[in-house]
């Protein structure tokens, strides 16, 4: 090849990586209640400082007129940045209360999202009794599981949908400004074994239930409010930086 030959190659080459940057990847994020999915939604938004949310704050829907159903929030696209690399996602924030648990999967199959983000936070370790996060990834394990699109659908969706699944599974444990804390802990995180932490303990049996159904799950430690490892994890598991 000719050095202008070069010089082409490598533009075409630029040039894709331009374009792939504009290709939406769509994830959902979903999680219970309070464990950072409306801050984690602002913090990818606009980066920054953001206001702690009170208990007044929760994230809520309206139900539709004359219907049992509720109306889903609009996604919107946000642009990530790690290591130099750029990527546009889709994602929109959705309640973590219960009876909002049937809107994640309706969002999950209706847009086909690629990533599946399971926020959690430190809670269990809290309280023992507290299984407000086990709950939630059961939920959508035991759903992934049964291989049935939702009856949310409606009839022809979930016909189309019928052999949709995630790519990946990616599970962000929030708070890691609280419970992220020992030198122990940094030390696991910094070796890149922050899966071995206790406060995934909780979470084995789904995790092994996931890697049974060939889904791979990524797993790191986050602070959405410090935006903390936010953009660099979700970068890394979409596979678009090392
Ligand atoms: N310490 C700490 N608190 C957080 C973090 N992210 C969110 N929070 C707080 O957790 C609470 C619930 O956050 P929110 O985003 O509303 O959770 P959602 O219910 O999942 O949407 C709020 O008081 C947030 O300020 C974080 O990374 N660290
Ligand atoms: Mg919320």
């Amino acid at each position: 090849m000719g050095s202008t030959e070069i010089v082409f190659a490598h533009t075409v080459i630029a040039l894709i990586d331009k374009v792939k940057e504009y290709i939406k990847y769509d994830i959902g994020v979903y999680g219970a209640s309070m464990t950072g999915k409306t801050t984690l939604d602002k913090q990818l938004t606009t980066p920054g400082l953001i206001r702690p949310l009170g208990e007044n704050q929760r994230t809520h829907h309206k139900l539709k007129a004359f219907s049992s159903k509720h109306r889903m929030p609009e996604a919107s696209a946000k642009r990530l940045v790690s290591k130099g690399r750029k990527k546009t996602i889709v994602s929109r924030d959705i309640g973590g209360h219960e009876e909002y648990q049937y809107m994640w999967l309706k969002d999950m199959y209706e847009r086909k999202i690629r990533a599946v983000v399971v926020v959690i936070d430190h809670r269990h370790l809290l309280d023992a009794d507290n299984t407000d996060n086990q709950v939630a990834l059961g939920y959508l394990v035991e759903a992934l599981a049964s291989k049935k699109p939702p009856k949310a659908l409606g009839m022809w969706t979930r016909f189309r949908r019928r052999n949709y699944r995630p790519e990946k599974i990616i599970l962000l444990a929030n708070k890691a400004d609280e419970w992220l804390v020992t030198d122990e802990d940094w030390a696991m995180w910094e070796h890149g074994l922050i899966a071995n932490h206790p406060i995934f303990d909780v979470f084995r049996e789904h995790l092994f239930l996931l890697q049974e159904m060939r889904i791979p799950v990524h797993i790191d430690a986050v602070s959405a409010i410090r935006n903390f490892n936010v953009q660099e994890t979700l970068m890394k598991a979409m596979g678009v930086t090392q």
